[in-house]
Parts: structure tokens; sequence; C-alpha cells
């Protein structure tokens, strides 16, 4: 009973948001492969995102990404909002595209050049205006800015470039929205990015004011780093705004959650239940998946990160902290390891199938969306405009 109760709790209180990129067809930098029955349009990809919701009940965002979803910008809005009242999933957080445009070769927010800097400024206000039209708290951003050759940039010019935009870009803010500042080591940018761990990302958001976060994209560390440290750290300085969930076994491979290491996303749900348990109150953090599949179909690559967060932070919710703690101050290594080890070694999954039918949800929401025709529909649909190359993403 006792099981089942801690994942019943663990789970009401678990939401994690989609992104819409995450229905559309991408690739790698090698080339893409076209599936039939990926979203082409913003309105395919609430449809898609609304599936997500209506099978698994805990993803009510869909994240947007401005260029792609919202290309006439503002004009968009109203129809952002009637998709989302019609697909029965909110915009959720609002992510910029500073890196896609020819303009941004050399940069954004750090472009040599100052009219790009000013239009790169001029974007991230539209951004922020839309995401307050849309009720949206967060708006996300994440920069490719960065230099391919040793001597060709003056790396603390740029810092303060960025300084002074992302101070700019606080400005805008409503009272109650946040800007999320993503940090990346490398890719597109080969020799420096301005923005590549998370000590630049919060000193940065330090200086743009006390609005701003720092996002953990878990795809985003070199092959070694502990990113639960990273998370600790983070959380104890209130400067964790949220998470880009995916898997990687080399970069940022963008895999679906636990294809490759589910021990290290469980060791994160643990560093915040931690948290959570000496705090006495929940984190308000941003649980975002960020991922993409050329390869798997992406309702179900999304189906089953989304499942599989759910089983982690289960799982994590069955950690014993007072005996944790007790361990831990007598250093009894084994014992303190344990607690963790014991919790992920339990299979959660018949409770998570109890918690789901408790709400009136598929047992197995990849087979339900099997089984519900959805797919062969789409395909159906979609299949012409994915031949002939049509989509909203690239
Ligand atoms: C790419 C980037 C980064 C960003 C995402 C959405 O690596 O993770 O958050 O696109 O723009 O994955
Ligand atoms: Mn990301
Ligand atoms: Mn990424």
């Amino acid at each position: 009973m006792k099981l089942t109760q801690t994942v019943f709790e663990a789970l009401d209180r678990f939401r994690i948001e989609i992104p819409s990129w995450g229905f559309a067809n991408t690739g790698t930098r090698f080339g893409k492969f076209i599936q039939p029955a990926a979203a082409t349009t913003t309105e395919e990809k609430f449809s898609d995102a609304g599936q997500v919701q209506a099978l698994t009940g805990v993803c009510p965002t869909v994240a947007l990404h401005v260029l792609w979803d919202l290309p006439n910008g503002l004009a968009d809005v109203p129809e952002v909002e009637k998709l989302a009242a019609h697909y029965g999933v909110r915009p959720g957080s609002i992510n910029p595209n500073l890196f896609q445009d020819q303009i941004y070769k050399y940069g954004s927010f750090a472009n040599p050049d100052e009219s790009i800097r000013r239009e790169a400024a001029r974007h991230a206000e539209l951004c922020v205006e839309i995401a307050k039209r849309l009720n949206s708290r967060d708006i996300s951003f994440w920069f490719t800015d960065g230099s391919n050759y040793p001597g060709t940039a003056n790396i603390r010019e740029r810092k303060h470039l960025f300084t002074e935009a992302l101070k700019r870009v606080h400005r805008e803010l409503a009272a109650d929205q946040r800007m999320l500042v993503e940090y990346k080591p490398f890719e597109p940018a080969f020799y420096h990015t301005d923005i590549a761990d998370w000590g630049m990302a919060l000193l940065l958001a330090r200086q743009a004011g006390p609005q701003a976060k720092v996002l953990v994209d878990t795809g985003h560390h070199y092959a070694s780093q502990n990113i639960e440290q990273i998370v600790a750290w983070l959380l104890d300085e209130n400067m964790l705004g949220g998470f880009h969930f995916n898997d990687r076994r080399y970069a940022d491979d963008d895999l679906t959650l636990g294809s490759i290491d589910p021990y290290q996303v469980f060791r994160i749900f643990h560093e915040i239940r931690f948290y959570e348990w000496d705090a006495g109150k929940q984190a308000d953090i941003a649980y975002m998946i960020d991922q993409s599949h050329n390869l798997k179909g992406k309702i179900e690559a999304m189906l089953q990160t989304v499942g599989m967060a759910q089983e982690l932070f289960a799982k994590a919710a069955l950690i014993d902290y007072k005996r944790l703690v007790r361990a831990q101050k007598n250093a009894d290594l084994v014992a303190a390891e344990s607690c963790l080890q014991d919790a992920f070694a339990t299979d959660v999954r018949p409770a998570v199938w109890e918690w789901r039918e408790s709400k009136g949800l598929p047992r197995n929401p990849l087979e339900a969306f099997r089984g519900s025709g959805y797919l062969e529909r789409i395909t159906e649909e979609r299949a012409a405009r994915n031949a002939a190359g049509i989509s909203s993403y690239a």
C-alpha cells in the first residue's frame, strides 16, 4: 500500500511539457529522413501534442518555437489560442529562434554587427510579447553564438554583449514571467560557445535579474559530467529554472529520455527530491522535453519519454530520506547508496498503471495510441505534404 500511495502522490504532481518541434521532421547535418506522419503545420503539432496529453494526462502544455510555430509573430496568436482550445493543450514555454536566419551567421546577441544585435533584441522582445499574449510564463533562450576558430572572437567582449542584451530582455518581462538561459558546450559553434556551461549561464542569469534562471538540457554536457551535481548547486542557489529532457550517448543526440542512462535521470530526480525534503517545499521547476527523432515515430517516441519520466520520478519518490541522512551522517556508505539503489530497482510500473486507471487514462498509453488509428489517419492526411518536403520546422 505504502508504495502505491507514494507513487500516486508523486504522479499526481508530476507534469512535463512537450516540444512542438518533436512532432515535425528533423534531421542531422547529414540529412533528414522524412516521416509521412510528421507534423507540417502548427495545427498538426497541436493535434499530436493533444494526443499525447489525452493519452497521458500529464502534458498540459506544449513548448512553442516562435519562427516555426508563429511565423507571423503576434498575428498568429489568435490562431494558436484557437488550436490550444481545440486540441486541449495550452501554449507552454516560448522559444526564440536566434540561430536560423542568415543574419545570425556570426551570432545574435554577440554579433559584431550592431544592427544585427538590434534585430536579435527585437526578436527577443517579440517573443516576450507573444509569451504575454499566450499567458506563457517562460521564455526559454538558447544561443548558438560562438566561434569556430581560435582568435576570431573577443570572448570577453561577447560576454559583455550578452550581459547587456539579457538585462534588456529581463526589463521587458511581466512580473509573473521568467527567462530561462540554456547552456550548451558546443554545436553548432566548434571552437567556443558563448554560453557553454552552467557557470556562464548562472552568471549571466544572475546579472540579467531576479526573474532569470538557468535551464539544464540533459544533452548539453560532456560525457563524464556529473549533471545531478550541477542540479544540486543550482537548486541550492535558487537558480534552477527547469530542464530540457532527452538522452544521449555521445553529444546532444536528443534521444528518448532514459534510453541510454535511466539511472542518471533518476539521480537528477533524487537531487530534486532531496532538496524538497530538506526545504520542506516543492521545487518550482519546469520539466520539459527537448527531443526530436529522425528514426522513431514522433508520437511514439514522445509517449515513451513521458512514460519513462513518470516511472523514474516515481522511483525517486521511494527514496527514504530519513534512512539516507542517517546513513550519510554515519558514513555508512553501503546503507546510503542502497537507499538509492533499492528505490531505483523497485518496479513501479504496476503502481503507475493503477494510477493511470484511477484517472480514467489508459494503463499503457503507447498501446492505446497504436490501437487508436490516429497514426494511420494522419499518415493518410500528411504523406503528400511530407513527401513534398513541406515543413514548419526548417
Ligand atoms: C536544439 C538545441 C537546444 C534547444 C533546442 C530547441 O540544442 O537544446 O533548446 O534545439 O531550440 O536541441
Ligand atoms: Mn534544449
Ligand atoms: Mn539540444
